[in-house]
């Protein structure tokens, strides 16, 4: 049975991998899974197929055989569950690794996507010059501590983990700020990231459909 997921028909992004199915390939590409991908219009995300698989009417989506999937973390726990690659074998480094799952879409992620409100939806309000400072601050205390427990180390917690690859996923969004510039050792974090083979092939397929000059 071929896994097929769901993505924007056009992303918004313009091919930029902001997108969550690019994590969704990403996890795909590193337990070296194939997979379909059917597309989705905005309007086809609130309608009554995909809404029996998505109950939000969002993207991606997660089908192989009679089992269908919704949310990110939940999609590549599965796929790191079921296949070697993305969770050490040894419990104690396995529960830490899934922490770190946790960690990136629960304590990371909520003030970056706070940012991106801020910075794109809420541009046009009166009080939004007032209130970015803050939010952006809320980031920084989170990177703050995150930077800290890095170190120099090349990933959060020994060998690379599906934790690394939803936090350097949620990290990506922040580069067009600035503020993943103001920790070098995050830059480099999310560098290494992106440098991996399955990124690169996960990008480059999300890549040939959204980017401007695609259809
Ligand atoms: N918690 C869910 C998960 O992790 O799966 C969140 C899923 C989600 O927010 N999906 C978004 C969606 O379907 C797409 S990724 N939105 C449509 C809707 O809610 O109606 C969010 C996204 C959108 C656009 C860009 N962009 O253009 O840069 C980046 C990310």
């Amino acid at each position: 049975m071929t896994i097929t997921i769901t993505a924007f028909e056009r992303s918004p992004d313009g091919g930029k991998g902001l997108a969550r199915d690019t994590r969704v390939r990403w996890a795909l590409e590193e337990v070296g899974q194939p997979y379909a991908v059917r597309f989705v219009s905005f309007a086809g995300m609130k309608a009554p197929d995909h809404l029996a698989i998505h109950p939000f009417g969002q993207i991606p989506t997660y089908e192989d055989g009679s089992l269908s999937l919704f949310e990110t973390g939940s999609i590549v726990f599965h796929l790191a569950e079921q296949h070697a690659g993305l969770l050490p074998k040894e419990r104690n480094a396995r529960a830490r690794a899934i922490t770190w799952m946790f960690a990136a879409l629960n304590t990371i992620e909520p003030p970056i996507l706070e940012l991106t409100t801020a910075r794109i939806f809420e541009a046009d309000k009166p009080w939004s010059e007032a209130r970015l400072p803050l939010v952006k601050d809320r980031v920084r205390a989170r990177l703050d501590c995150l930077s800290a427990h890095l170190g120099v180390a090349d990933w959060l917690d020994d060998a690379f983990s599906a934790g690394d690859l939803l936090m350097v996923s949620v990290l990506l969004r922040l580069r067009m700020s600035g503020i993943l510039d103001e920790y070098q050792n995050l830059a480099a974090y999310v560098a290494r990231g992106e440098a991996r083979p399955a990124y690169i092939r996960a990008y480059a397929a999300q890549f040939a459909i959204n980017a401007p000059s695609a259809n």
